[in-house]
């Protein structure tokens, strides 16, 4: 067309102005749409994933909660003592709780993405420590974390990063690499890493985790869809897309989407974007290792060397990594 041509008025969209929403736009308009899954937890998110974690069919809560009671003692002579616990995305602080009182704490560190709510949260825990000072951290540590500042001197008091969860399982390896480099070069010669994966196990059992009786899963996931369009200002239907978890063999990873039940037409960023019957949208991996294909992610993270714990079924890994 020629240069000088005006070009038609694009309608105003919210993805203009912000950087959430345009990325939801662009993973949308792909021809393969996608979601990260980062925006499955708003509010509701937050609240329907605390059900999926009491969930009969969600092993992964239950089964660390029963390796951290069972080993605890074991974990914690493997620790340095005294040390700086570092909480990385510690919510309301419940999983370091039982922590503290076993390890030789000195500092309590606790990073959350939502500063503001996680201050409340710290400050309780500290006033039930008076003899560990606890600090409240706002860093995003999935995205060049950096807080090496925070730590002071590390010879002297080495930091023990906490990562419990399996959440490491919810990015790619070429993903997670990185980030636990990142995480490794804030241990200086004597920190640990103390972190949790999902093994590997029976395919059954995996996706019965992710596609429960109750529709618990099925409403966190559809639920993005609803985050989707208050952010986007999107007119997706979630009623009309279908929970799906499978497992991935080849990734070894469960994959979650939300499967079109019928041709959907919706507005996403100014444009329409047609569903057809079938087509899906991916919302969340969950990869799941055997203990020596995470032990390798670690090698390569650049650790030199880790220890594991697991349950009498060997579902779910509890691994201590050393720089
Ligand atoms: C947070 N993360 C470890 C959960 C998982 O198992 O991958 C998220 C989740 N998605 C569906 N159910 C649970």
């Amino acid at each position: 067309a020629p240069a000088s041509r005006p070009r038609p008025a694009r309608p105003e969209s919210p993805a203009d102005a912000d950087p959430r929403a345009a990325e939801l736009c662009e993973g949308l308009l792909r021809r393969s749409a996608r979601i990260d899954p980062k925006f499955l937890y708003d509010a509701q998110g937050c609240v329907l994933f605390s059900a999926i974690c009491e969930l009969d069919e969600y092993y992964p809560t239950r089964t660390e909660r029963e390796i951290f009671r069972s080993q605890r003692e074991a974990i914690a002579q493997a620790l340095p003592d005294p040390l700086q616990w570092v909480d990385l995305g510690c919510g309301d602080c419940a999983k370091s709780r039982d922590w503290l009182s076993h390890v030789g704490a000195r500092r309590y560190l606790g990073v959350d993405i939502a500063a503001e709510w996680v201050t409340g949260a710290v400050a309780s825990l500290g006033a039930q420590h008076p003899g560990i000072e606890c600090v409240a951290v706002g860093a995003d540590f999935t995205a060049g974390f950096d807080i090496r500042d925070r730590l002071g001197d590390v010879q002297a008091l080495p930091p023990v990063l906490f990562y419990p969860g399996s959440s490491i399982g919810n990015f790619a390896p070429d993903v997670a690499v990185p980030m636990l480099a990142g995480f490794r070069r804030h241990l200086g010669p004597h920190g640990r890493l103390l972190i949790s994966a999902d093994l590997r196990k029976d395919t059954a059992v995996m996706k019965r985790a992710y596609a429960d009786a109750l529709g618990v899963t099925a409403a966190f996931n559809r639920n993005v869809l609803r985050v989707c369009n208050r952010l986007t200002g999107s007119d997706f239907r979630p009623e009309n897309f279908l929970h799906q978890a499978r497992f991935d063999e080849a990734r070894s990873c469960i994959e979650m989407r939300l499967v079109a039940g019928s041709r959907q037409f919706v507005r996403i960023g100014g444009q329409l974007r047609v569903f057809e019957e079938g087509e899906a949208i991916v919302t969340e991996h969950s990869y799941k290792y055997t203990p020596e294909r995470f032990g390798a992610l670690l090698d390569e993270a650049g650790f030199s060397s880790h220890r594991m714990w697991t349950d009498p079924h060997g579902w779910f890994g509890v691994f201590l990594a050393q720089p």
